[in-house]
């Protein structure tokens, strides 16, 4: 087991919609705000989307992100992780171009592509806050989440410009070997940080068997890398305790999962931040300072950024 490991906090993301909580943060300032608030609780990492801020759908708006972003450096010193995943719709250029403009110590890297598929949550909401909710949603009933190896190519030439640590998201074993071709193949140095997507429709499943799994044979093809785990829904907790106890780092927050225990909707990122440190400081864990991340994660620092 680690003696410190890191707590990532992923405050909106592009898959939950305001119709499902209104604890989600939409607009920059709530985002922002809700980042610092994950710091204060132990978050080292905060992983984010940008939205519309009127109406709450994901939005590739740069200057959105721009605010967001600035919000949070001119507030603390948390590594700020800025998605590449984007919103679903949106074209991979659009996806990457916060990378290329802000150059961020660490940003999302989709590490291949998968049926992301959402469409099954519908029937649970009669009415929608937004127009926009149930069209989005339901277009996943169709949507490839398209990362080909040559937009993964792209992709890493620009995070090797940059100085970015690609943080790259595994949403099923295939993916894993995605990353041992890239290394492979020269676009991207290990150690890598590599991210376990578990509970997308489209994606393995959380179990602890799988997360076993997943582990043991990216050490097989891999072997020198960092990992975290998140999980969409229910399992957040128990599979990021496992996480913990097999030597690796947790996400949490509502990009993720809307609930803090069973029927009780989590009101923040920063509350589930503090259960899974609380679980962590049980284990003897103490949760990574943002520095400690840095040292952790091989990141070129907070003075290296363009924002
Ligand atoms: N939304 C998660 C399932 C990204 O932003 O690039 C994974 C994710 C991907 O956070
Ligand atoms: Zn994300």
């Amino acid at each position: 087991m680690k003696e410190k490991a890191i707590i990532t906090a992923a405050i909106t993301g592009a898959i939950h919609t305001p119709t499902m909580s209104d604890h989600l943060p939409i607009t920059p300032g709530q985002i922002a705000d809700e980042a610092v608030s994950a710091w204060e609780a132990g978050a080292s990492v905060c992983h984010i989307h940008a939205r519309n801020p009127e109406t709450g759908a994901p939005v590739p708006d740069v200057n959105i992100m721009k605010e967001i972003i600035t919000s949070i450096k001119s507030r603390c010193d948390i590594v700020v992780c800025i998605t590449t995943g984007g919103g679903f719709g949106m074209t991979t250029e659009q996806r990457v171009a916060p990378v290329t403009l802000y150059k961020p110590e660490l940003a999302s890297f989709n590490a291949g592509s998968i049926n992301f598929a959402l469409f099954p949550v519908i029937p649970r909401y009669k009415e929608w806050k937004f127009e926009w909710e149930k069209q989005y949603l339901g277009m996943t009933e169709d949507f490839i989440f398209a990362n080909t190896f040559k937009s993964m190519k792209e992709y890493c030439a620009k995070f090797n410009e940059t100085g970015t640590k690609p943080e790259f998201e595994v949403y099923d074993a295939g993916m894993v070997n995605n990353i041992a071709f890239m290394i492979q193949a020269g676009y991207v140095k290990k150690p890598v940080y590599i991210q376990f997507v578990m509970g997308v429709l489209g994606g393995i499943t959380p179990s602890p068997e799988n997360l076993l799994f997943l582990v043991d044979y990216a050490n097989r093809i891999i072997g020198d890398f960092e990992f975290s785990v998140c999980v969409a829904g229910r399992a957040q907790f128990p599979i990021c305790t496992q996480s913990l106890l097999i030597g690796g780092n947790v996400r949490v927050g509502l990009e993720d999962n809307l609930y803090l225990d069973k029927g009780r909707m989590a009101k923040s990122s920063a509350e589930q931040v503090a259960k899974i440190a609380r679980i962590a400081h049980e284990l003897g864990i103490a949760p990574a300072t943002p520095n400690e991340a840095r040292e952790i994660l091989h990141l070129k620092g907070i003075d290296k950024v363009n924002f």
